[in-house]
């Protein structure tokens, strides 16, 4: 049997137990928590994505995987560690305002964070004015703004607007990503750097600083 597509079974039918246990049981046959996260949980997350759309399932089922994912992320947590040299840096990371999508940011954070910087993880569906205020009250040196919607998307440039207007767009690098955002995207709104994946983010991250 091969157990990634064992696992998107298991997102789809929103069983968070049969998860748990491929996860456990892939990890027992020395799989690759890189692996296990990208072929299995986040391909599988792509499948849910794709019935939600046909409306083949639900948004509490949809919930119910992400729930599902998130504990089996916590699981893989440790062992998805990126060696050092983040020195440190403070990070304000968060998803734009409007939007409620979190799981790709919390990857991102905890890449981050293994990375060796210190992350301030603002939470979801904030607005310009509060990456300010968080920006103006700790000496950041990276923002990471996330979007999962095209109707948020706009909500990233007004992000990065209100930096400039505040005076404070020169004293931070700024990532930005989520499944619909593109480097061109990213160019256009004045963005210093995007990147697909949470593992690119980091090293990304430790190159913007050092
Ligand atoms: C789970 C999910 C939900 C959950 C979210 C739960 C949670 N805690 O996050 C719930 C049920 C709440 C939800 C709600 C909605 N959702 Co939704 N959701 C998804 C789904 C299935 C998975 C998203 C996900 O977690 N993927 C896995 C993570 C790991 O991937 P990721 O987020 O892309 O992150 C990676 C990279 O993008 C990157 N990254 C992410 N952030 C950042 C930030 C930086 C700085 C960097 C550098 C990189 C980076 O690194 C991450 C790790 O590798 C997607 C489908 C999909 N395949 O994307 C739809 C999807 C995003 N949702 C969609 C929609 C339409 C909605 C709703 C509007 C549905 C509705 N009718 O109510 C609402 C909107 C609610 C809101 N206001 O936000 C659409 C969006 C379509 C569009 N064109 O905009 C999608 C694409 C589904 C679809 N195919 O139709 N959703």
């Amino acid at each position: 049997m091969n157990d990634f597509h064992a696992m998107t079974d298991a997102l789809v039918s929103c069983d968070g137990g049969r998860l748990t246990e491929l996860v456990n049981h892939a990890l027992a046959e020395d799989t690759p928590a890189g692996d296990i996260l990208n072929k299995g949980l986040i391909s599988g997350m792509d499948v849910v994505g794709e019935k939600m759309e046909s409306g083949e399932m639900f948004i509490p089922e949809v919930l119910m995987a992400a729930q599902a994912m998130g504990n089996c992320v916590e699981i893989l947590k440790p062992l998805l560690g990126d060696e050092g040299s983040g020195s440190g840096a403070s990070v304000v990371i968060g998803t734009v305002k409007g939007d409620l999508h979190d799981i790709g940011k919390n990857l991102v954070t905890m890449m981050l964070e293994s990375a060796g910087m210190e992350v301030h993880d603002i939470g979801i569906d904030i607005a310009p004015e509060v990456f300010v205020d968080r920006v103006r009250e700790k000496n950041v040196r990276i923002v990471c703004i996330s979007a999962l919607l095209t109707t948020t998307m706009p909500m990233m440039k007004q992000t990065i607007d209100a930096l400039v207007e505040a005076g404070l767009r020169d004293r931070v690098k700024i990532l930005v990503g989520g499944a619909p955002v593109t480097q061109s995207f990213a160019d256009e709104i004045g963005a210093d750097g995007f990147a697909a994946d949470a593992g690119t983010a980091s090293k990304l991250a430790k190159s913007l600083i050092n």
